[in-house]
């Protein structure tokens, strides 16, 4: 019995992550609870297990890819809710004056760079694209056809001529409104 660790937000804590993410206090309260909730442990982290009883991303062809954008804020395998909120807080909408480097224009293109960039080396190959084109539509789409999607989109995007894309050649594909609209999930209003 002794042993469970205290489940409460200490004030401090609150008030940093308000400040670095934006969140405000009663939505950090609220993801607070939903992240307890998905510790079943009660260790204070979470596991991929427990990410993946999140229906939302169970059911998101991107779900996977997600996740690991958690994980990636975390050199172990567990996340704590530090790093819990930071990939959320991507998901802010964007309002005027009101933005910081999760949840800008700049911030959720990162992250969303990132989605489709699997070795982490900054660049989107074709074969990373298929992978990603893979997961998103499933058998729906012929292989030939997904290749060609990606193809054509590499050479749409491809500035510099390398065969891949960068992060500031992926900034200028995707439509601002797109971006703006897909990145962002209205937060328990
Ligand atoms: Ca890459």
């Amino acid at each position: 019995m002794g042993s469970r660790p205290s489940l409460l937000l200490r004030d401090e804590e609150l008030a940093e992550i308000q400040k670095e993410t934006g969140f405000t206090a009663n939505q950090i309260e609220r993801l607070y609870s939903r992240f307890t909730a998905l510790d079943k442990t009660a260790t204070g982290a979470l596991s991929r297990e427990d990410f993946l009883r999140i229906p939302e991303l169970a059911i998101n062809p991107l779900g996977d890819r997600i996740v690991m954008a958690f994980f990636r804020q975390s050199d172990e395998d567990r996340v704590n809710f530090r790093q819990f909120v930071r990939v959320l807080a991507h998901f802010r909408p964007i309002k005027k004056g009101r933005e910081n480097a999760y949840n800008s224009r700049e911030g959720k293109l990162k992250f969303a760079f990132k989605l489709y960039d699997l070795d982490d080396d900054d660049r989107i190959t074709k074969e990373e694209l298929l992978a990603v084109l893979q997961m998103m539509v499933g058998e729906n789409i012929s292989e030939e056809q997904l290749i060609s999607i990606a193809e054509r989109t590499i050479l749409e995007a491809d500035m510099d001529g390398d065969g891949m894309i960068g992060f500031e050649e992926f900034c200028k594909v995707l439509d601002r409104s797109l971006v703006e609209q897909k990145m962002s999930i209205r937060f328990l209003n």
